[in-house]
């Protein structure tokens, strides 16, 4: 069928909206009409050339929620008419990793979604006889896509898709960073690097959670509104401070009680690594924890003396949040239907597919938080 996407056809090149050709989905694989998705910063990266796996020619796009509108042979879990939100990390429930019941990182099909492919080895997009490549299995910047059923949670029919397509990647990320990767206890001291969609879903977690002291750090002056909208105490610009921003977070922390200071937690949602070590040093002694979910570009390398982890600082990593997504997706949408985590006031521009490139053009001038693409 013809469907209309846009298309990545090189790297740091905006993205052509033209009509591709998708083929219907094969055994074990859905046909989901994408109603609406995000545009993440790592569909920016990736578009940059900085993503070691980049491919192109490919239709980006991991953000979306959507309706099944047909299965392929052999699909049991979801059905025509379902609603559902693509999963750039799905959940077999047969692999030795999701068995371990230790990672969310299912590794039924990761080797082929790594080579833009579905699990078959093929793709199902083209145009004009040439083949485009599948991005992080989901390629939401498409009205219609192909996912293996493992990678598709099903959500309750009420909710909206310009607004839960957000729980395809940033809602679950920052929220689930804090709930299941750091496991934050009401009390805590937090430091979140990086308020842009990702960190300020850190900060509604830390809130939801009752972290005493959420500190906000970036460089734009007009985050610390946002990061107070969702409940920040308070904000750093480190590049209006005297000297390093390490002691300053260190100073902040320390009570009298507590004279050697440091976070409980901090997490890097910049993806930029000279930020990532600041994080981890900006740790409490004996106990702090920095949880890295920034993507780094390709090259790029993390450093500080092993002393800091001697002394007892943990460096963790997260990917969608640690969640496992067709269990708790569905429990995220219902916690925003419930009120209990916000995502509208986030989504501050909203724009059909012929408009994405500006979607991507107003990330950069760091004026949106989220922006949407609706079809
Ligand atoms: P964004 O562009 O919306 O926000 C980035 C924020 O970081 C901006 O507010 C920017 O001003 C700030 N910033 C940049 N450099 C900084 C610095 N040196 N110090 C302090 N602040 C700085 O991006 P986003 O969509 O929130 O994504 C954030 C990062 O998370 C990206 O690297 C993205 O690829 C990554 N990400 C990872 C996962 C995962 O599963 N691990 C999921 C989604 C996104
Ligand atoms: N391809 C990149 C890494 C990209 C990356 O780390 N992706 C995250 C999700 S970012 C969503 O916005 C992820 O899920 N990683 C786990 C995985 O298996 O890809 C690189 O550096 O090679
Ligand atoms: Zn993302």
């Amino acid at each position: 069928m013809d469907v209309r996407a846009a298309v990545a056809f090189e790297a740091g090149k905006p993205l052509e909206v033209t009509t591709v050709q998708l083929d219907g989905p094969r055994e074990g694989e859905v046909l989901v009409e994408i109603k609406a998705t995000g545009i993440c910063h790592t569909d920016e990266f990736t578009l940059s050339g900085a993503d070691p796996e980049g491919l192109f020619p490919a239709i980006l796009g991991h953000e979306g929620a959507g309706v099944v509108v047909d299965v392929g042979p052999g699909v049991k879990s979801v059905r025509k008419g379902d609603h559902v939100i693509p999963l750039y990390t799905p959940e077999c429930r047969e692999c030795p990793s999701c068995l371990s019941r230790k990672t969310n990182l299912c590794t039924a099909i990761r080797s082929t979604q790594g080579q833009g492919l579905m699990p078959d080895g093929t793709s199902r997009f083209s145009i004009e006889g040439r083949t485009l490549h599948h991005y992080m299995g989901t390629s939401t910047f498409a009205n219609y896509t192909v996912l293996p059923e493992i990678a598709v949670a099903r959500i309750r029919e009420d909710a909206p898709f310009d607004k839960v397509c957000y729980i395809g990647c940033g809602v679950t990320t920052g929220v689930g960073a804090v709930i299941n990767t750091a496991r934050v206890e009401p009390g805590a001291k937090a430091v979140v690097f990086g308020l842009g969609g990702i960190g300020l879903n850190v900060i509604q977690g830390l809130r939801l959670v009752g972290a005493d002291m959420i500190i906000g750090v970036d460089i734009n002056n007009s985050k610390k509104a946002w990061g107070e909208r969702f409940g920040m105490t308070h904000f750093v610009n480190p590049r209006e401070i005297e000297g390093d921003i390490v002691p300053h977070l260190v100073n902040m922390t320390k009570t009298k009680a507590d004279q050697i200071g440091g976070a409980d937690y901090t997490f890097d949602c910049t993806g930029n690594v000279t930020v990532m070590r600041q994080a981890l040093e900006a740790c409490h002694r004996g106990w702090g924890q920095s949880i890295v979910i920034g993507v780094a570009p390709s090259g790029a390398e993390i450093a500080t003396r092993p002393f800091q982890l001697v002394t007892g600082r943990v460096w963790k990593g997260t990917a969608f949040g640690g969640a496992r997504g067709r269990t708790d997706v569905p429990r995220i949408v219902d916690w925003y239907m419930d009120g209990k985590i916000e995502i509208d006031p986030m989504i501050t521009h909203t724009m059909p597919l012929s408009d994405i490139n500006r979607g991507f053009d107003l990330m950069h001038a760091g004026e949106s938080i989220r922006s949407v693409v609706v079809y």
